[in-house]
């Protein structure tokens, strides 16, 4: 592979410099800007991740701030799940469809106060749509990107790390909640959550200025506990059934394909746009459907296209994202399949580009 030649059109972070001290050797570019994907190789960095604790630079996960009396009432617009029951404090994983009810983003949302909440974003021009449909209804909002960029911190060892860090109370957040925190004087947002089955936080560092002092506290800090910089790790997100928009799941897919109808409440998110068709795919039941997949395969390679998933001579679906995991032996992937096949046990073959294998239809996802 060659290098990413570098410009302002590719966005470094608060974090940059740290990440490239500790060795980072590859990133990808997720909504303009840079993400880590390997330290050493990724089946270093899962072990690690599983049995230590990693600072991850998630600066990528942008914020889209929605402020202002209407605030509550745009965010219920982008979204089918029901938010009347959010309280400040708060974080939801919250499917975002248009008008056709097709994804165009998967964020986790922080309610703040009534009248102001972060959208953390996947990789679409969130942003975009969020000022069209302000400005559309002439919503009395503002809408913008603050210096805000998640940091995670992830592993079994999380709570201790951030307890050195932040005191004892950390260990009292629960699971999707957010409280704030002290760093040199700043008070920052940290929920219990991130891009990982191993646990931890993500602390959202408000202002550029105190990345790097932040980081280097961290990691000094988490010394004795072997922390290390980390990212989002391939094999352990797919183990774990985390969807990745643009790779999963595109505009072309409904929440309820992705299986993320549990996260959908369409009958009562009133003002929901794309609620009429997603009333409908409730009603019908989605044709495909995001499966498990178990792949026959000692090595695979990268996956920058879908892999067709076979059945009798017939495609029935694709395969998404896959990769070989070293504790469940041989691949482990997310497919999109048709739901003459989506069984589990229903034996397929796949079409990497290095060949057929045998795949096989899982009954869940391996945590
Ligand atoms: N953290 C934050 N922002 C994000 C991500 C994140 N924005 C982009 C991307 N990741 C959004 N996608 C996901 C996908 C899955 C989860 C979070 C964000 C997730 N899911 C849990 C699960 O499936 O087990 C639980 C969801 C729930 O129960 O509500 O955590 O990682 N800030």
């Amino acid at each position: 592979m060659a290098l990413i030649s570098q410009s302002r059109r590719l966005r470094r972070t608060p974090f940059s410099d740290g990440v490239e001290a500790a060795g980072v050797k590859a990133f990808t570019v997720y909504n303009r800007m840079l993400l880590p994907t390997m330290f050493r190789s990724p089946e270093e960095d899962y072990r690690h991740l599983k049995e230590a604790v990693q600072i991850w630079d998630v600066s990528v996960e942008r914020q889209v701030e929605v402020r202002g009396p209407d605030a509550g009432k745009l965010v219920q617009m982008l979204t089918p799940r029901d938010l009347r029951g959010m309280l400040p404090g708060q974080c939801y994983y919250m499917p975002v469809v248009d008008e056709t009810g097709g994804m165009l983003n998967d964020p986790v949302v922080l309610k703040l106060a009534e009248d102001r909440w972060w959208i953390s974003i996947a990789d679409s021009d969130l942003l975009l749509w969020v000022k069209g449909v302000a400005q559309g209804y002439r919503l009395d909002v503002l809408v913008d990107e603050p210096d805000i960029s998640p940091l995670a911190v992830q592993g079994p060892k999380a709570d201790d790390l951030m307890a050195e860090v932040f005191g004892d109370n950390i260990r009292d957040v629960r699971f999707f909640r957010f409280g704030w925190f002290t760093f040199q004087g700043r008070d920052l947002a940290i929920a219990r959550s991130g891009y990982s089955k191993q646990g931890g936080f993500e602390i959202y560092v408000d202002g550029a200025d105190i990345g790097m002092p932040l980081w280097n506290a961290l990691m000094e800090a988490g010394k004795p506990l072997d922390v290390r910089a980390g990212c989002p790790n391939n094999i352990e997100r797919i183990e774990g059934g985390l969807l990745s928009y643009g790779n999963d799941m595109t505009d072309d897919n409904t929440p309820h394909e992705c299986g993320l109808g549990r996260f959908c409440n369409t009958a009562t998110a009133i003002g929901c746009i794309g609620r009429d068709a997603l009333l409908r795919v409730a009603k019908e039941g989605p044709v495909q459907q995001v499966r498990p997949i178990a792949i026959d395969a000692k090595t695979l390679p990268g996956s920058d296209r879908a892999w067709p998933l076979m059945a009798g001579g017939k495609r029935v679906g694709q395969v998404t994202s896959a990769a070989i995991s070293p504790d469940f032996g041989g691949g482990v992937a997310i497919g999109m399949v048709r739901m003459t096949h989506w069984d589990a046990g229903t034996e397929l073959s796949v079409q990497s580009p290095d060949g057929e294998y045998a795949a096989v239809v899982k009954d869940k996802f391996w945590n």
